[in-house]
């Protein structure tokens, strides 16, 4: 969810179908469905020549089970049914003092019954799918650092409420030095008299959630590891689509949709099933629109398993074996971030699938602010976790990550010799084959001309995205040689792009604005002379021009007539 250093999960960004779930429970729904034949690419995506013993459960690995009845609403409790809690005008103030503990409404939770009812989110095709009456086992790990307890509580008691229980084979709770009372004696207490096994593990000292999920699995008798945050609500059905999938395929890392639940009101708020996981090029996960190619290789059926580029990272099942076999996670990641992506890539890479199960609904409380320390700092921890990514799996695309955060490149990533060996020895793909593959919409280019600054020769400054959005204009300032919004690729497909931003114009006049990349030319299409360095718009036949005396932060176009103002240096990369 950190978007840009800050911790924004719930900004939507209009322009691109980007946003995170808050934003997305609003779901346009209509997909059209003028498709016939389903996608080949995927069908190929890996050689699946294994054998079927080695991808499938041996009859003793798997359990009978029933489907658990819904959880009935608790008479005149708040919340009930998922909806928002409405705080009296005379709390309010306590209200604002108790947000503060957690980053959320925690007195909205407190009111709350750990047993709350809600409404049924699913798709009406989820309701009525079969799944086989034998299933494997799966443990809970749930980690935290200073969680409140009714959203601790809360998320294990829907668990035990809404999993078949045989199914359910234990939940591990894996405290991270935690330092509030209610977690210690109290929690073990309280967990004790629950009517299925609840473990808890605590780390000796702070680990971060990368090393404390480690612990966890560590303990894991379940032949399935279900990761949970310690402040979800799991709904009716959750369980038995994500470990039915896994059933199916061992290689298949299943996740559920992550609804929102409020952090203002804990209101439940269903998330849309066409959005699916991307990344941009600092390395920040995104929720993007679900492509057209993807419904049509579901044969544009909503309940079919979504094969996401990325997750979220907070909420999967993985078969425990293959978990391991994969590498688990990179023990060399502090606190938080990082790994979601690296796992989602070492999943495609190495041979697995990484979907979304459209049919399994998990609410999680969304915050704009971490509530928590990152003993050592903030960036430093999350860039030192995101270099590690990009080091081990991204190969030269990892140039972008450090284009865009200038930062990284100071911040000691470590030791990553393990994980080399790691992708060595699982025989992964490259990162090309991902973005070829996996994520061709991704807005990184494949091929790409210059990543670097564009120097305008008779002025000396750069291009600059001056941090604006989409549909606003593109900027020129001072080269500061740090990269960051200064940063431009030009592609071989004659983009040029930041981020997931191109430069386009839709007038002779200009003005030269940021819109997202279509990848489809028009007027995103520009022909850098190298030799004459100018940077032609071809719709309207303009040179980029520096510009103006009266506002010197706006570049122009104007007609080419080869003056200096219209030569620019793209000179990082140029493989033409
Ligand atoms: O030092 C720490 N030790 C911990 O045990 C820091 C955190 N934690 C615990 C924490 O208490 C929580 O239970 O780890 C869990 C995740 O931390 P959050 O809730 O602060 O993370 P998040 O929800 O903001 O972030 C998402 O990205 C993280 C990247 O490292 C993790 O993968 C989170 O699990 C993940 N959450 C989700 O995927 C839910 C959907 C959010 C989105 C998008
Ligand atoms: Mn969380």
């Amino acid at each position: 969810c950190l978007g840009g250093g800050s911790w924004k999960c719930k900004e939507n960004d209009e322009n691109s179908g980007v946003g995170s779930a808050a934003a997305l429970h609003s779901d346009s729904g209509a997909i059209s469905s003028n498709s016939k034949g389903r996608g080949i690419l995927y069908e190929q995506l890996h050689d699946r020549g294994k054998a079927e013993e080695d991808k499938t459960y041996k009859p003793t690995q798997l359990r009978r089970w029933r489907p658990v009845p819904p959880v009935p609403a608790n008479r005149g409790m708040p919340g009930e049914n998922g909806k928002a809690v409405t705080i009296p005008p005379e709390k309010e103030a306590l209200m604002k003092e108790k947000f503060k503990l957690n980053q959320f409404n925690l007195l909205a939770s407190d009111m709350i019954s750990f047993n709350r009812s809600l409404t049924d989110v699913r798709l009406e095709g989820c309701k009525s799918k079969i799944y086989p009456k034998l299933l494997p086992s799966t443990s809970i790990v749930i980690v935290f650092h200073n969680e409140a307890w009714s959203t601790l509580l809360r998320t294990v008691w829907s668990v035990i409420n809404r999993s078949p229980r045989p199914l359910l084979k234990e939940v591990i709770l894996v405290d991270d030095a935690s330092e509030r009372e209610h977690l210690g004696r109290q929690l073990e207490d309280y967990v004790a008299k629950l009517p299925v096994p609840v473990h808890v593990f605590r780390t000796e000292k702070r680990s971060g959630l990368i090393r404390a999920r480690l612990l966890g699995a560590k303990h894991v008798k379940g032949e399935v590891i279900t990761f949970l945050d310690a402040h979800c609500e799991c709904t009716e059905g959750w369980l038995e689509p994500l470990l039915a999938r896994i059933a199916e395929d061992r290689t298949t890392v299943a996740c559920p949709i992550i609804d929102v639940i409020a952090d203002d009101t804990f209101e439940y708020i269903s998330a849309s099933d066409m959005t699916w996981g991307g990344f941009n090029w600092k390395l920040n996960f995104r929720w993007y629109r679900v492509p057209q190619r993807e419904m049509e290789r579901r044969g544009n059926d909503r309940t079919a398993p979504l094969r996401t580029p990325t997750m979220a990272g907070g909420l999967f099942s993985i078969d425990k074996d293959y978990f391991y076999h994969l590498g688990s996670y990179d023990e060399g990641m502090d606190i938080w971030g990082g790994e979601n992506l690296e796992m989602s890539f070492r999943v495609w890479q190495c041979g697995g699938i990484l979907e979304i199960i459209p049919c399994s609904h998990v609410g999680h409380v969304f915050r704009d602010k971490s509530p928590y320390t990152f003993p050592g700092g903030v960036s430093k921890i999350v860039l030192h976790n995101a270099a590690r990514v990009a080091e081990v799996w991204m190969d030269e695309w990892r140039d972008f990550y450090y284009a865009m955060n200038p930062g990284a490149r100071s911040v000691d990533v470590g030791d990553v010799t393990q994980r080399k060996s790691l992708r060595h020895k699982l025989k992964c793909k490259s990162f090309r084959w991902y973005l070829e593959n996996v994520y061709p919409e991704s807005q990184m280019p494949l091929d790409y001309y210059h990543l670097g600054e564009v120097r305008n020769m008779e002025t000396q400054n750069c291009l600059d995205t001056m941090g604006h959005k989409s549909g606003e204009n593109l900027g020129v300032s001072y080269c500061h040689g740090l990269g960051g919004n200064q940063v431009f690729a030009y592609t071989r497909r004659q983009q040029i792009m930041s981020d997931d931003n191109c430069l386009d114009a839709t007038s002779p006049e200009g003005p030269v604005k940021l819109v997202r990349c279509h990848g489809m030319g028009g007027n995103q299409l520009w022909v850098y002379d190298k030799n004459a360095q100018t940077i032609k718009h071809v719709n309207t036949g303009q040179c980029l021009t520096k510009p103006d005396v009266r506002d010197t932060s706006i570049p122009l176009l104007r007609p080419c007539d080869g003056s200096i103002g219209q030569m620019w240096v793209m000179n990082s990369k140029f493989k033409w």
